[in-house]
């Protein structure tokens, strides 16, 4: 198995300049020199290049928190994937709860915006789950299936090695629930199963599937341990230098 342990702050709509050139600083003085896993973290769009530039000689990766599927032109307000690689962010998270629920993203939109990163060679941590709804009437499988289908399964096989997997049951996020490592577990499982089955074993094993949903340094290890999660996207937990650190340790 090549996949890797990855761990995602995603800053949200937090932190302006100097509130992130402070966050930053805390972080390059105070992360190990070879973490235990992939770390990123994803500053608003206006901070992304400072964030860039700070971190260039550190193993941590910059991404994006959203990104347009045009290449270009009348769409006040966006971004594209080829603004976004020329200021050196190669990967952008995709498909976030809070993009879909605010922002009207759909699975159709999403299917575009993943093929725009995918032309582009650009990384997505592309993000799904079900809402308490669909977990009452045990819809979530079939919801996550859903999900991944007509946003996903598209690609070619090339290119799943530019695809990281974040499930984040709605129910969870930033609400302080957490699922129990048992049902990230199982569901992790179901993911892996769902892609053996669309695209083949090889690519299934080899994918990394995080967990988001309210994870802080008290339960990360407990969530890291299970076999099928590969790490985290952490929301308010990566604000704090210390817990966010303390989370990528969790390994
Ligand atoms: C889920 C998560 C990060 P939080 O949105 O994407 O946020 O850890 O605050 O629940």
């Amino acid at each position: 198995i090549m996949r890797k342990n990855i761990v995602a702050g995603n800053w949200k709509m937090n932190n302006d300049l100097s509130e992130t050139e402070e966050l930053l600083g805390h972080l390059k003085m105070q992360m190990v020199k070879e973490p235990e896993a992939e770390v990123m973290v994803a500053p608003a769009f206006t901070n992304l290049y400072t964030a860039f530039r700070v971190l260039k000689d550190t193993p941590v990766i910059v991404a994006a928190q959203n990104m347009h599927e045009a290449e270009s032109g009348a769409f006040t307000g966006e971004v594209s994937a080829k603004m976004l690689k020329s200021i050196g962010i190669n990967t952008v998270i995709l498909g976030h709860s809070e993009r879909r629920a605010h922002f009207h993203e759909t699975n159709e939109i999403l299917a575009k915006k993943v093929n725009a990163a995918m032309e582009q060679e650009m990384r997505v941590i592309f993000c799904f789950g079900e809402e308490l709804e669909d977990r009452k009437s045990e819809k979530h499988f079939d919801l996550v299936a859903k999900q991944l289908k007509e946003s996903l399964y598209q690609i070619s096989e090339e290119n799943w090695k530019n695809i990281v997997l974040a499930y984040e049951p709605v129910w969870a996020i930033g609400t302080g629930e957490t699922a129990s490592p048992e049902q990230a577990q199982e569901m992790h499982a179901f993911i892996r199963k769902n892609i053996a089955e669309a695209f083949n074993d090889e690519i299934a094993e080899n994918v990394s599937i995080l967990y988001g949903g309210s994870v802080k340094p008290a339960n990360a290890k407990e969530i890291f341990a299970k076999e099928d999660v590969d790490g985290g996207l952490i929301g308010g937990a990566s604000l704090k230098a210390l817990d966010f650190i303390e989370i990528v340790n969790s390994f």
